[in-house]
């Protein structure tokens, strides 16, 4: 995209003030984010993937459902704290489409900082404390209301169908040379109805849930180095909280980065896993026994799953997630493949971590 289409398309924005200027901005491995600035207030602009988010209606109609919503809790429960806010096209329309793609934009959430890694035991206790209270203030919103965006999409059974797909056609005849990481999924194959099965029964609740609570996607305040707002909304849907509590510890208790080219600088933190486990039960009191119980299968899950979906992508050719290099989505899923040996080597002590906070 050149600046002038850009500018072309934030113009189209109901914003205050006069757009100058949109640069390329965050981390995020599906959408394409720019700050805009300007004459008035700052903004984020995003190009929507819609090779992924195929309905623009759907998805923009689960955000402006929830963030509606959130908003009234938040300002009462939590007042210093943001929710996202979805600004509206000239024609008062939550996204927009012309030639060159999808768009929409929200207010940029001013003095706040975005962490691709934890910073400390205590900022990453209170990023558990701000996702536990999201599942306290989504308890009563009604799921019926919401379109499964992506179907399956924590579905590791599913997850499991497509990896197999993608094997029997080996598009780039990349298989050969990761047999080791092939056999790792194949090998666990029944972890993947763990969750699942106690879902389809209904002993697990299925609760509105983020679905992707990694943590660059919640804004801290640079004044206060406190929890400032959930943001990348676009899987919030029916789901586990299990699944949360666990795509929070997959790429927070990782001592290294989620595409780190060398395993062994992989290591599991007990001690940020403890201080996750006790934030989000202090911010999520209405968790139920059959839920805490399978917290740390979330986790082991949510690693395992991300793992076969980055090893997937790598054999369909790099499609789905982006990548700055080669190779980029099998060193993903060789990181995900050493979190998930770690924790399996510490089950019983992380276990008892939950059972006793
Ligand atoms: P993706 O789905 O590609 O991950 P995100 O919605 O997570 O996209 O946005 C990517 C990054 O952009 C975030 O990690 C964050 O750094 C930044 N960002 C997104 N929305 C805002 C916002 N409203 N205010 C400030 N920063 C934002
Ligand atoms: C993607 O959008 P982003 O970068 O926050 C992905 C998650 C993965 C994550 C791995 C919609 O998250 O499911 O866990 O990458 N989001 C989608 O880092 O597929
Ligand atoms: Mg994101």
């Amino acid at each position: 995209m050149t600046d002038s289409e850009l500018l072309r398309v934030a113009a189209r924005f109901d914003t205050d003030g006069k757009i100058t200027s949109v640069e390329l901005y965050g981390s995020g491995h599906i959408n394409y984010t720019y700050k805009a600035t300007g004459t008035g207030k700052d903004y984020t602009l995003q190009k929507i993937n819609t090779s992924l988010f195929t309905n623009p209606d759907t998805l923009m109609h689960n955000i402006c459902l929830v963030t509606e919503y959130l908003r009234d809790t938040v300002a009462r429960e939590a007042p210093d704290e943001r929710v996202l806010r979805v600004v509206p096209t000239l024609d008062g329309k939550p996204y927009l489409t012309d030639e060159s793609g999808t768009y929409r934009m929200y207010e940029f959430i001013d003095e706040s900082v975005c962490y691709d890694a934890v910073k400390s035991v205590d900022d990453f206790n209170s990023c558990a404390f701000a996702f536990g209270r999201f599942a306290t203030y989504l308890d009563g919103f009604d799921a019926k209301q919401l379109y499964e965006i992506i179907p399956n999409f924590h579905n590791t059974v599913d997850r499991m169908r497509k990896f197999k797909t993608a094997l029997a056609s080996d598009a780039l005849g990349r298989a050969k040379d990761v047999e080791k990481e092939i056999k790792f999924f194949l090998d666990r194959e029944s972890y993947c109805s763990k969750i699942t099965s106690l879902l389809d029964s209904g002993e697990m609740p299925t609760r509105v849930t983020h679905n992707d609570t990694k943590l660059n996607n919640i804004l801290f305040s640079e004044k206060t180095g406190k929890p400032l707002a959930i943001i990348d909304l676009d899987t919030v849907m029916p789901g586990s909280v299990c699944y949360d509590f666990g795509d929070s510890i997959r790429f927070g208790c990782n001592t290294a980065a989620e595409d780190e080219p060398d395993t062994d600088k992989v290591g599991f933190s007990t001690e940020l896993f403890e201080a996750y486990v006790k934030g989000y039960l202090k911010g999520f009191d209405k968790i139920t026994p059959i839920e805490r119980k399978n917290l740390l299968w979330g986790a082991i899950l949510m690693t395992y799953e991300c793992g076969m979906r980055f090893l997937t992508d790598y054999l369909e050719g790099d499609t789905y997630f982006h990548t700055q290099r080669k190779g980029q989505n099998l060193d993903r899923a060789r990181t995900q493949i050493r979190m998930v040996e770690l924790m399996e080597k510490d089950f019983d002590k992380l276990q008892n971590i939950v059972d006793n906070a």
